[in-house]
């Protein structure tokens, strides 16, 4: 049999350093989606201060239910149509939805079976062959420091307060994970089937090896911990995520685009929410954070909340360059100066502009005016 998927790269712009950006494997992939989501990772790219360009990639593959062999055989073919188009220093791939350290472990040793070469084209790759301690959980981890960052400067703590989580895949559970090493109480987790609220606490022992080890369903998790509730998607409120039904200090959206909508955010409002914080990229739709402005609640916008995967994806890059390798310690130390930086570098263009807390709009600035003056710097 022969199936047919679309694969897309997008190089969107590359005046502060090569493109860098993940690739991503979900039937949902269009043209349209990568762009957007390549235009967000220039300016992601820049706030971190780091050198790397924009760009992201993927394809409508599915991953779910297929064999090892079958996504081995997708990746090198995925690889065999872009290996002449990207390079260490052109074009940097990473991870995303659907590719994790399996899928990028294929898609580099297909890159090297091609070019004869071990240059570091990807990131994200798993340690056996040069990948960085401490990338896996940087998103997760870099997102509440983020938070924590964001909070304390206005005198607050995740510390002994409900979390609300959605998604349960790499970014969810490491951001699960740090809320728990930070005394807080994260009670929600959801799938593409359905979430669920574990009044508790999610056991994330339960969870890592449902999603990360048996790649199943969260339906499973309720039949383990009797603690917890599990609400289809299809009974989910107006179509609403269940998971922003329950009353929390801090919500973190981690699963996809558009998935947070007006309705989400009234309820959110409602339950007298002090903090969203984006995990995922674009979670929140426009008209639902205009609502979060209008009621004062702080918004941590993904280009500068989730950042620290990527930035944890250049310190893999300068390991990989030098031969050297950091330990966990110093790779989460690095995570958490760079996440710092990144909050005062906004909250400093926010006071510049007279925007007092709105940091999506610092965001925005900031990352636009470094890309700007680099293009201007290199002549037009
Ligand atoms: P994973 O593939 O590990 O997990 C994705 C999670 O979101 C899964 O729980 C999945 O459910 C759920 N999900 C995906 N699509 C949908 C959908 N259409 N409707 C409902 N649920 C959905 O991906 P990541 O955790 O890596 O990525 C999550 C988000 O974080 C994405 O927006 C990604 O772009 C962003 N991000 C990721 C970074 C990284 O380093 N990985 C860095 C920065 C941002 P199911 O288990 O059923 O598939
Ligand atoms: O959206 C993102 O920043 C990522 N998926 C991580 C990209 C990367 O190159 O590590």
């Amino acid at each position: 049999i022969i199936h047919v998927n679309n694969g897309y790269r997008i190089q969107f712009n590359n005046a502060l350093g090569p493109y860098k950006g993940g690739v991503r494997f979900h039937p949902s992939v269009t043209p349209d989606i990568l762009k957007f989501l390549a235009f967000e990772q220039i300016f992601k790219n820049a706030i971190t201060g780091l050198h790397i360009g924009g760009a992201k990639g993927g394809a409508d593959f599915d991953p779910k239910g297929k064999s090892d062999k079958e996504i081995m055989k997708f990746c090198q073919a995925f690889m065999s149509s872009f290996y002449n188009s990207i390079g260490a220093d052109i074009d940097i791939l990473g991870g995303d939805i659907g590719v994790g350290a399996r899928e990028v472990g294929y898609l580099f040793g297909e890159y090297k079976q091609l070019t004869n070469s071990y240059h570091s084209i990807i990131t994200s790759k798993p340690l056996s062959l040069g990948g960085s301690l401490g990338r896996i959980s940087a998103t997760g981890y870099g997102l509440i420091y983020f938070t924590q960052t964001l909070l304390e400067d206005i005198g607050e703590t995740l510390k002994g307060k409900i979390c609300t989580i959605s998604g349960s895949g790499n970014v969810a559970i490491h951001a699960i994970e740090k809320l728990y090493d930070l005394g807080a109480i994260p009670v929600t987790c959801s799938d593409s089937k359905g979430a669920i609220h574990d009044s508790n606490g999610i056991d994330l022992t339960l969870l890592k090896n449902l999603k990360l080890e048996r790649r199943a369903s969260l339906e499973y998790y309720v039949a383990e911990r009797k603690s917890a509730t599990y609400v289809k998607k299809e009974q989910y409120e107006g179509g609403s995520n269940h998971v922003w039904n329950i009353p929390c200090f801090a919500a973190f959206p981690c699963a996809t685009q558009n998935e947070l909508g007006e309705d989400c955010a009234k309820r959110l409002i409602n339950n007298d929410v002090k903090v969203v914080s984006e995990g995922a990229n674009m979670p929140t739709t426009k008209n639902a954070i205009e609502l979060f402005k209008e009621h004062n609640i702080l918004f941590g916008p993904a280009k500068a909340a989730n950042a620290g995967g990527v930035a944890v994806s250049v310190l893999e890059m300068s390991q990989n360059s030098s031969l050297q390798y950091f330990t966990e310690e110093e790779v989460d130390e690095k995570l958490q100066n760079i996440m710092s930086n990144i909050y005062t570098d906004i909250k400093k263009t926010c006071d510049e502009y007279c925007l007092e807390m709105d940091l999506v709009s610092g965001a925005n600035i900031l990352g636009f005016k470094r890309v700007a003056n680099a293009m201007i710097a290199q002549g037009v």
